[in-house]
């Protein structure tokens, strides 16, 4: 029998959520092939791609004859599907497990992210993009984030991670926005500043997928 093709992932290594997909599979240990798309070039926009984006970001995925968008949603097909393969605790083992790495996961992406990402979008990718940054923008959500990470510390305070004493999708989830805060936006100290944040983010960060990931942003293929 043919060996199946390999899952794909559109998208730039660069993006956060792309990032957050292909940490997930390195974690899986689930061989992928990444699509460039030009971001730049607008190919996100375009009418081939938005059939399998109807929104037009990056990333979208494909296993075999289906396609997938969201990057939270594809993290967790990419566990469930290949269960016995590389992490196999990454989003649990039984009911329970799971719906606590749900919860953190959920407040990644309601409580986290929406502040986390404004401030890399306007501390990192503003200046390159050459678009002005706003300033009250970013002090109101660095006071936000400084709220949710108040809840983190004190979690992280209790449990070596978020959903207990295993690392999850629950966590990989958080770095790559931090990723960018930490190492380019200069925005470290809203970490540092916080004694079990920081012990978590060194833990997190120093896996050997996300070691990948980022080996794969400073080189990314050319789209
Ligand atoms: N909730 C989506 C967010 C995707 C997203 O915001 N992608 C960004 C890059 S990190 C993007 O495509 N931005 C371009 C645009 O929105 O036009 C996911 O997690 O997949």
């Amino acid at each position: 029998m043919a060996a199946a093709a390999p899952v794909r992932v559109y998208g730039p290594p660069f993006s956060s959520a792309v990032s957050r997909v292909l940490a997930c599979l390195l974690e899986k240990d689930v061989p992928f092939q990444l699509q460039p798309v030009n971001m730049a070039k607008g190919e996100h926009k375009k009418p081939d791609y938005l059939k399998i984006q109807p929104f037009g970001q990056v990333p979208a995925f494909q296993d075999e004859s289906i396609t997938l968008f969201e990057s939270r949603a594809i993290s967790r097909y990419v566990c469930e599907k290949y269960s016995t393969k590389g992490n196999k605790g990454l989003y649990g083992t039984n009911p329970l497990e799971k719906a606590s790495i749900d919860q953190w996961l959920e407040g990644e992406g309601q409580n986290f992210n929406p502040p986390s990402s404004v401030l890399v979008f306007q501390l990192a990718f503003a200046p390159r993009m050459k678009i002005k940054q706003d300033e009250s923008l970013i002090k109101q959500n660095k006071a936000k984030l400084a709220k949710v990470l108040d809840v983190y510390e004190k979690r992280l305070g209790e449990s070596r991670y978020l959903a207990g004493e295993e690392f999850t999708l629950a966590d990989l989830s958080h770095i790559p926005n931090t990723h960018y805060l930490v190492n380019v936006c200069e925005r470290d100290e809203l970490f540092a500043s916080r004694e079990n944040v920081e012990r978590w983010w060194g833990e997190i960060s120093s896996r050997e997928s996300w070691r990948k990931v980022v080996d794969m942003q400073k080189s990314p293929p050319r789209g």
